[in-house]
């Protein structure tokens, strides 16, 4: 006889959360993995950084953005939100003005019902998370859709594009994908609190599990800038070390869990405002519905091995039709140039990250009008997912 599973409401999930969340919380604590972004006198990342990345597949970097940066991030993100539209069909906002970013070939936003998992059990975005986590029932009063992700952060804010030629971030990025890294994509998740829906256990790679060449960087990582803090209750939850597993079987790790999404040994990635994380992208990751009183925003973005994208074909939101050929690496790499100098324009004191692979081509990509309409408008058309 099949038992009947009962829908917590937001409440009664928040306290159902309540012990696994604080069991995370100690891990956490005690694998550590956390401090401050360290270079070495040559300027590359800190060796050991760099260790315990490779090590547990994340690490977090305390309080890299300032406050007065962060300030500027969330204020062009709370434009873009109050602008959104009401649903994920709308042209207008809440207000019944005209939504935001309509001009843009692809739209910013993705809106989806509160508290709900919107791939978990589906063949949306390569099938890759299979099993769906708690939807808890929202508030009565809750809106009909939420917006759960902002893409095209380089063509939506001016701060994001700046964000993109952070010197320090793209540090990290060569040290760990090598000086020819090439982008990924972007997208900031949204979890407003009470309404923030989950994202369901996931690796992200697609494209290499297979591969003679596989490896535990072949499929890239991701950062997350965080614009508030984010709590056990709201962050990113990461399995230490699954990175280097290969393809892990999600389905049978949660049925040995009696069907619970709260897989054990999880750590939550907890950040103040200005701290940024990277994870690997193979680690196995998700979120969980936010039934908690408090917002977080992840601006997220990612880098590759430049070898682990040339000759592979699009996936994810990008066509399967599309072959990431050396100009199309050539196109959407050079949105970290023009991020670089619009950085350098806005804080002409802070030393310039040199991009090798536009070493010479800089006056070519100056942030500009022109730029922004030749490089930068749609760029996330030629978005390199793998
Ligand atoms: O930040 C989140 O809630 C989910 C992020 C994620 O799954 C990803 O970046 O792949």
């Amino acid at each position: 006889m099949s038992e009947m599973v009962k829908i917590p409401s937001a409440t009664e999930h928040a306290s159902m959360m309540a012990d696994y969340f604080e069991s995370g919380r100690q891990r956490a604590l005690e694998i550590g993995n956390r401090g401050p972004l360290r270079l070495d006198a040559d300027g590359k990342l800190a060796p050991d950084i760099l260790e315990a990345y490779w090590k547990h597949g994340f690490y977090v970097f305390e309080g890299v953005i300032d406050a007065a940066e962060i300030a500027e991030l969330r204020a062009e993100t709370d434009y873009l939100l109050e602008h959104a539209p009401v649903d994920q069909e709308s042209t207008v906002d809440a207000k019944g003005r005209p939504a935001f970013g309509q001009e843009f070939a692809r739209s910013p936003y993705s809106l989806i019902k509160p508290l709900s998992d919107p791939w978990g059990g589906t063949d949306l975005l390569g099938g890759r998370h299979p099993t769906r986590m708690t939807q808890p029932v929202p508030e009565e009063d809750a809106p009909r859709e939420v917006v759960h992700l902002i893409g095209g952060m380089c063509q939506t804010m001016k701060s994001g594009l700046r964000l993109y030629g952070h010197p320090l971030l793209l540090r990290v990025a060569e040290a760990i994908n090598g000086a020819d890294f090439v982008p990924f994509n972007d997208a900031t998740f949204v979890k407003q609190p009470g309404l923030g829906g989950s994202v369901s256990w996931h690796q992200d790679g697609v494209t290499h599990w297979d591969s003679p060449d596989w490896d535990e960087g072949i499929h890239g990582f991701n950062f997350q800038v965080q614009l508030y803090p984010a709590t056990v209750a709201n962050c990113l939850w990461v399995m230490p070390g699954s990175h280097k597993k290969g393809r892990v079987d999600i389905r049978a790790m949660v049925a040995a869990n009696g069907g619970s999404d709260q897989l054990p040994g999880a750590v939550p990635l907890i950040c103040a405002a200005g701290d940024v994380t990277i994870a690997n992208r193979q680690i196995l990751h998700c979120s969980f519905a936010n039934t908690s009183p408090d917002l977080r925003v992840s601006m997220t973005f990612g880098f590759h091995r430049r070898k682990s994208v040339l000759g592979a074909r699009g996936v994810l939101g990008q066509k399967g039709t599309d072959i990431y050929d050396e100009q199309r690496l050539f196109d959407r790499s050079s949105v970290i140039a023009v991020a670089i100098d619009a950085r350098a324009q806005y804080y002409p004191d802070e030393p310039r990250y040199h991009y090798a692979p536009f070493a010479g081509l800089e006056e070519d990509f100056r942030f500009s009008d022109e730029t922004y309409e030749r490089v930068i408008r749609n760029y996330n058309l030629k978005d390199l997912s793998i």
